[in-house]
Parts: structure tokens; sequence; C-alpha cells
């Protein structure tokens, strides 16, 4: 594994040899035994396990020894999610993952293997948003069944269609963390052990969750994703966003010794090439740069939103991320629940603190003060696996979304939401936390005289997974301000 990590689209078309070996690394892996540290099944029960929708899937047989590794979360159900653990975590994943493929393919073949990343929000490349042909083809170039295209994903799907809010937003944040962790690129603060758990951050929700929704099948569901072989082109575009990121000037990475060393309660565990060798444990400073579990990649530029090197500017700096202050300005009276049909609910503002967000928020002098408005989603629950929602602000009572596109805020995947909402799991039932950034739409609203510093309107609208027979809730719906010195 010497070499860095390319762009899938830049190997050649159809079945060029790196993903001719990953399909016959993958095959064979598949073909080993679940308790077998190394094999596909293996791999993609540590993402997330569920004995009997296992069972159900014909994954695994019923009544099979399953190895104890799986099921006490030892390796087992360990991805980190809504919280500053799920880019490291990962990241680790795919380190594993590569090492294991890449010995299998030297077994096999004599070659070297890197994991390649598929590069969706390439605006350069009109095919960026197509699976490579070798994982939509139905066979190998030998006639025999394709393993790149054996688990389920949308029916007949060739590409994900893109969908709106799907973008590279989420660069533009200049701090890993804000505050105490609601806000921010890299995810809310957890001290221990959690597989899904707090606060999403920006990068986990978008593109992350968005690109685990658009491709659907396993992919649409944590307890199954890892199964499917794009899952690990798409796990490794989202880990060459975070690299590009940390090498932007101007962007703040968590240096909290609780994220460097964590967490503090158990440590993470990889496994390595060959059967049942001792795993390897791991904190997430050893995923940084000069860490075990770091690796480089071709290009950090196409398709990431942001020059490494090169100041961003995209957005104003706020300031030391500890010096910044989070402050609820407004939260709704009681628990939404969303159904087949959209649902709207009132905040309460206070109307000095949102007057002065209006105010400062489009500051871009040095020393001024600066703000920005989200709307927060706390404690989101339902049992489907990746339900969609959209959000609207200030849409007028009976208004068609559809029709309003200037009063819309954002778009949630709520991937994982089954496993965060499982009452019987390691999180009891927390569900997930969102953060939507409104601080242009508020602008805008302002602008055309439809903001009120006392009140705001929030409607959420059900897309897929969401139904009357199955909907979801959400605990509650606050405002936040974030404030800061312009810097
Ligand atoms: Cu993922």
């Amino acid at each position: 594994m010497s070499t860095s990590r390319q762009d899938v689209a830049k190997l050649g078309p159809g079945w060029n040899k790196v993903l001719l070996n990953y399909a016959l690394a993958m095959q064979a892996l598949d073909e080993q035994p679940i308790a077998d540290r190394n094999s596909w099944k293996f791999l993609g029960a540590m993402h997330g396990f569920h004995p009997q929708l296992w069972i159900n899937e014909r994954l695994i047989k019923s009544g099979a020894p399953i190895p104890a590794d799986l099921t006490n979360h030892t390796y087992g159900n360990q991805c980190q999610h809504g919280s500053w653990y799920f880019l490291s975590w990962h990241r680790a994943y795919l380190f594993a993952f590569e090492a294991i493929v890449a010995a299998k393919v030297k077994e096999l073949t004599g070659d070297d293997w890197a994991l390649p990343y598929w590069n969706y929000l390439d605006s350069s490349n009109p095919q960026a948003l197509y699976l490579p042909d070798a994982f939509v083809a139905k066979t190998l170039p030998d006639g025999k069944p394709n393993p790149l295209n054996k688990y389920p994903r949308r029916p007949g799907i060739k590409a994900i269609k893109p969908v709106r809010g799907f973008s590279l937003e989420a660069m533009d944040e200049n701090d890993f963390i804000v505050g105490n962790g609601t806000l921010g690129f890299g995810g809310g603060i957890t001290g221990n052990f959690v597989q899904f758990d707090g606060v999403a951050g920006e990068l986990e929700t978008n593109p992350h969750n968005t690109v685990h929704g658009l491709v659907g099948g396993y992919m649409g569901n944590a307890l199954l994703a890892g199964l499917d072989p794009i899952f690990w082109l798409h796990h490794c575009n989202i880990d060459r966003l975070w690299e590009a990121w940390m090498n932007t000037p101007g962007k703040t990475m968590v240096r909290d010794p609780l994220w460097l060393n964590g967490p503090a309660d158990r440590s993470f565990i990889m496994p390595v090439p060959g059967d049942n060798a001792p795993g390897v444990t791991f904190t997430s400073k050893d995923t940084l740069k000069g860490g075990k579990f770091y690796r480089t990649y071709d290009d950090l530029i196409i398709g990431t939103g942001v020059t490494p090197g090169v100041h961003a500017v995209a957005r104003v700096n706020m300031g030391s991320p500890s010096k910044q202050t989070v402050q609820p300005i407004g939260a709704n009276a009681a628990v939404v629940k969303i159904g087949g049909a959209p649902v709207g609910t009132h905040i309460d503002l206070e109307p000095t603190a949102a007057a002065n967000s209006m105010a400062t928020m489009g500051a871009t002098s040095p020393g001024k003060e600066v703000a920005r408005l989200y709307l927060s989603l706390e404690s989101v629950r339902g049992s489907a696996p990746s339900p969609l929602l959209d959000v609207y602000v200030n849409l007028p009572e009976g208004a068609d979304p559809a029709l309003s596109p200037d009063r819309y805020a954002g778009s949630l995947t709520l991937f994982g939401l089954n496993v965060a909402s499982q009452t019987d799991g390691p999180h009891a039932g927390s569900g997930l936390g969102y953060t939507i950034d409104i601080t242009d739409l508020a602008q805008r609203l302002a602008d055309a005289g439809d903001f009120d510093p006392n009140h705001l309107r929030v409607t959420l609208v059900p897309g897929e997974q969401i139904t009357d027979e199955e909907p979801i809730t959400v605990e509650r719906i606050s405002v936040l301000k974030r404030s800061g010195i312009v810097s």
C-alpha cells in the first residue's frame, strides 16, 4: 500500500485493474465465514450488526454461531456517528479495510492495491454522480456474477440523483467544533463510546448522510451499509474531504485531549490482515498525520470545495472556537410528530437576541461582533433506517412547500435513525441531533420583510420513509445564536 489513494474516475472505464482486483478480493473475502476477522461480513458487521436482520437478509444462517466479538461491541457495531469521533473512527476503519483487501489482492494477483475514492461532487466531471461502471455491471469480464453489484441498492440505480441541498457547503465551516459541540464541521462532543448519539457534524450530515440515502438499499441502512462495496469509496471521499479541510488555512481542528486520546471508557479496535490475528487499538490522534492510520490522497482540491494551502474566504472567521458562544434564543413548546403530511411548529424568540443576530450576521470587518443562526433539531427518533426530512422557515400556514423555495432551510437524511432509536441499544434510544444553518435564509427573509424577531415558524416536510404508519418525532426544535468576533 505504498501508493496514494486515487479518484476512481481517473482509473479508466469499465473493468480497470484496480476495480477488477477489488472485485476478486471482495469475492474471496465474502466466501470466508463471518467468524474470520478478515471476512467481508465481519468487516461489514463492524459498522453495524443486527443478528435477526442479517438472518432475514440471508447474510447468516439462523442458528449458526455468531462470534462474540461482534455482539459484545468489541469489534461489532463500533461505527461512530453523531459525534466528534465520526471522522477519526471511519478513517481507521478505511485503513484496516484497505490493508485487508490489499493483502488479498496481493495473494491473488501479486498486484499492489489502494482504495480509490468516489468524487461525486467534482463539478468538472459530468459523470461524477454515476456509480463507476464496475459497480453496476451484472457480470465480471469472465461472465461470472459481479460481486461489486451483489447487495441491494435503489432499483435500477446508475447514478445518484442530485437533490436540493446536496453540496460541499460543509467545507465552508471554519471550526471542527464550536461551543459545547452543538455546532461545527466535525460533530458533537462525547467522552465515551457511543455508536449513534448526540449531534452530527456538518460533513457527516451532508454530503455523507445524503449519499447513503441516495444510493439506498444496504447503503441506506447503517446496519447493512458496510456490505456494499461502494460504501468504501464513498467513505474514502468523505475522509479526503476531511483531510482537504484540515489542510486549508483558516480551519481550526480540535485539539482537545479528550478527542485526541478518546474515547475515555474503552478503546476502538481494528483487525489486521491475517485471520484472527490480534487487532490494533487506537485513539483519534493515531488517524492524524504521522499516526499509524494515516493515508494520503493524490489530490485534495478537485471536488472538495477548498484549496489546501490557500486561505479560505468562503465564510468570515468568527475567532477562536473557544471564545465563540452558542446560545439558544428560543425553542418550540412540544414534541413534533411527523407522519405523511407537513407539520408546522412555532418558536418564540428572545427579540433582543434575535434582532442583534440579524444586525451583526453580515459583519466582515476584523474586531466586529458577528453572529450566525441555526435551527437545532434535538433527539429525532423513528424506526426507519434513513428517512428524508425537508425543513422550511416562515412558510405561511397552508402554503405548498414545493412552491416556496425561498423558505427552504435544508434537507436531512436521517441515516442511522433506526439504530439511534433502539431502546435496547447501548444509547438507550436517545435519537439523533442535527443543526441547520439558517443565517443566509434569515437574511433573505429579513430583506423581504418576512423575518419577525419575536417568532419563527418551522415546517417539517416528510420525504421518503416517513409515513403515518412509520412517523418520526422531534423532541425539541430550538434556534441557536452563534456569536464571535470577526478575525
Ligand atoms: Cu457512512
